[in-house]
């Protein structure tokens, strides 16, 4: 039978890099985003939907049959806390009530390091369930994002599987990212891990590439059966001066900042 993966927010960074890494033989993804997703390719097995994860009527539809969603949409940095409010928390409920709703058995949630961005940086790696510290209004999201889940898990019985995503993208932009960068394939091994791994319940694993200057425990992510092969320390060489002193201080680096302070005027 096929298998059928729903990811939301896939025009988006990490949705764009997934895609190609996720197609399998006996596998359809349904591909959701406010924003157009690039129609299927020839012999791509890929449904594309224009729908906003705050649309429930549309998510129930579009969640129907599905094994599991890849829940990746929303902002991805701070914003104002309405759209925060709206789009991150009001959307993340929006699609775990659509999956609870359709049937949906599992829900892969994209959470971040700024959930418990405001931790000191400290010595060793930060564990997993890291209690929240949250460093902008969208790191609330996640912890909200996180919350969810649980309930859900807990009041429903979906699996509910949250990843603190490092930092997902084609190379490492910052030095912060020699430590924190979940490399695509490593991305992609992680969700096929999170996919198959046999009633994990709620869980929070960190979202990262095995290197060599991680911050972050895998132990929760491996007992899932991630193997993660990457390391960003070949990167090391590029990132020459793209470092904040604020990286030395706080997991969330520079998203500590004052500058990020949401109404400085008020
Ligand atoms: C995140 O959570 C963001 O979604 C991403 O855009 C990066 O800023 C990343 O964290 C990071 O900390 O590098």
């Amino acid at each position: 039978m096929t298998q059928r993966i729903v990811i939301t927010g896939a025009a988006g960074g990490v949705g764009t890099l997934l895609r190609p890494r996720l197609a399998r033989q006996g596998r359809t993804l349904r591909l959701l985003d406010v924003a157009p997703v690039p129609e299927p390719a020839e012999g791509e097995d890929v449904e594309c939907v224009r729908l906003s994860v705050t649309d429930l009527p549309g998510m129930r539809e579009a969640l129907a049959g599905a094994d599991a969603v890849i829940h990746l949409g929303g902002l991805s940095v701070e914003g104002p806390w309405e759209q925060i409010l709206d789009i991150n928390i009001n959307g993340t409920r929006t699609v775990l009530e659509a999956a609870r709703r359709a049937g949906v058995p599992r829900v892969i949630v994209a959470s971040s390091s700024h959930a418990v961005g405001f931790h000191p940086r400290g010595e060793g790696e930060a564990p997993d369930y890291l209690f929240p510290r949250p460093d902008t209004y969208y790191g609330v999201s996640k912890v909200a994002a996180e919350a969810l889940g649980s309930l859900y898990h807990d009041r429903y019985g979906l699996d509910v599987i949250c990843v603190r995503i490092g930092g997902c993208f084609e190379k490492p932009i910052a030095t912060r990212q020699l430590a924190t960068w979940l490399s695509p394939d490593d991305c992609a091994r992680l969700m096929e891990a999170l996919i198959a791994a046999p009633s994990p319940g709620f869980r929070v694993v960190w979202g990262v590439s095995d290197n060599a200057r991680r911050w972050f425990s895998l132990d929760e992510a491996r007992a899932l059966g991630y193997e993660p092969e990457d390391d960003a320390e070949r990167f090391a060489g590029e990132l020459e001066g793209r470092h904040d002193p604020l990286d030395e201080i706080y997991l969330g680096g520079a998203f500590c900042s004052p500058e990020l302070d949401a109404d400085p005027d008020d």
